[in-house]
């Protein structure tokens, strides 16, 4: 199972040199224990801004085209969708497209499910979430979330499945 995951403001905004835009530790929370002893799949540029380190209690593996690349021994290093694809295949656990931009708009085709955060705000920064068709896609789950003096944003999560 395929299942792309992220956080955006109201207007598809996602990152901002490599990092978050904003600071929602309730959306990294869910974000925890959504790929809690699953598969995370973040392309180079994204692994980087988390500091290069894998997320412990879940197998990361980094998408880039650079066939020299390493990390630390934990991290699986692929490179191609293909691989990607594979490995999801083998595996009984789900596999989460983690980002970011460039890396979502490849797996489109082949996803399952969508998990998206909607944070009700609008920030500045240099990538967004690519056109989806969501008329391939059904909404079948809102939960607002709970905003207080960590999470000051109001913000939703999201679950479509394909139509
Ligand atoms: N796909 C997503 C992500 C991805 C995402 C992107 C980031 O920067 C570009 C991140 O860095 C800020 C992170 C950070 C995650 C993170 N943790 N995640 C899991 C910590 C903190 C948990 C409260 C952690 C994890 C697991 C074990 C221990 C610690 O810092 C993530 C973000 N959000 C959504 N919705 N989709």
């Amino acid at each position: 199972m395929l299942t792309a995951i992220w956080a955006q403001d109201e207007n598809g905004l996602i990152g901002k040199k490599n990092h978050l835009p904003w600071r929602l530790p309730n959306d990294l929370k869910f974000f925890k224990e959504t790929t809690e002893n699953n598969v995370i799949v973040m392309g180079r540029k994204t692994f980087e801004g988390m500091g290069k380190r894998p997320l412990p209690n879940r197998q990361t593996i980094v998408l880039t085209s650079d066939e020299k690349y390493t990390a630390s021994d934990s991290v699986i290093i692929l490179h191609s969708l293909e691989e990607v694809l594979n490995f999801s295949k083998e595996t009984e656990k789900t596999v989460f497209i983690a980002g970011g931009a460039q890396i979502y708009k490849q797996f489109e085709p082949y996803l399952d499910e969508l998990l998206r955060t909607t944070i009700e705000a609008t920030f500045t920064g240099d990538a967004h979430f690519p056109s989806f068709d969501y008329s391939k896609w059904k909404l079948v789950k809102t939960v607002q979330g709970i905003v207080d003096e960590k999470n000051i944003y109001p913000y939703k999560f999201e679950t479509f499945i394909r139509v």
